[in-house]
């Protein structure tokens, strides 16, 4: 079976004011579509591929075979993070993590605050397209930041909280701003599903 174009987990206007409307729009049905059948296209090259799981082709991109490799670590990249993105996004949402993944974030980070301050800094310091991640890295937490579609996964960490840093996810609302993207961003996280991922291990 081919991937999926999975829907949004909630209507395109439902992270107003932060997010617009036609951004949700148009990166879901647009950008995100676009990266899933690019995959698809890439796989249907060599069937002994299909029913492997995205995560288990980008664990082990090496595995890939070579004509397609860049092919499904942009596409499958694609796909893996903005179905993750979704989901921890969500409406009436932001504040602050509860519970083991806030006593984590603050002994790694030293507080919350210095946390989102180092997040800011890896999705601002993204020279051009790319994501800013909090990963499980080992026994411990890190923030991270990838080129264009790459995810951590790739490199043995576990993603729990991600945010999209191409211009596509919010030059229509913000232009040129990205650190005011980031800074409303915040109101968008979807910290029970981050901590969700953080107590799956
Ligand atoms: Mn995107």
């Amino acid at each position: 079976m081919s991937f999926q174009l999975n829907p949004l987990p909630y209507a395109y206007e439902a992270l107003e004011p932060y997010i617009d409307t036609l951004t949700m729009q148009i990166h879901h049905d647009k950008h995100h579509a676009a990266y899933v059948t690019n995959l698809n296209a890439a796989i249907e090259k060599h069937p002994e591929l299909a029913g492997k799981s995205l995560d288990a082709l980008l664990m082990d991109l090496n595995a890939i075979p070579e004509d397609i490799r860049t092919a499904v670590r942009n596409h499958g990249g694609g796909t893996w993070n903005h179905d993750f993105f979704w989901h921890v996004m969500a409406p009436k949402a932001g504040g602050e993590p509860r519970g083991d993944l806030a006593k984590a974030i603050g002994s790694t980070f030293s507080s919350f605050a210095n946390f989102k301050t180092e997040f800011e800094k890896a999705a601002t310091g993204r020279f051009g397209s790319g994501w800013a991640w909090l990963v499980r890295k080992g026994s411990g937490l890190a923030v991270v930041s990838t080129a264009n579609q790459d995810n951590p996964i790739s490199e043995g960490m576990t993603p729990l909280l991600g945010v999209d840093v191409w211009e596509h996810a919010y030059y229509l609302k913000y232009q040129n701003r990205r650190a005011e993207y980031l800074t409303n961003w915040w109101n968008v996280v979807n910290w029970a599903e981050v901590a969700r991922r953080f107590s799956a291990k």
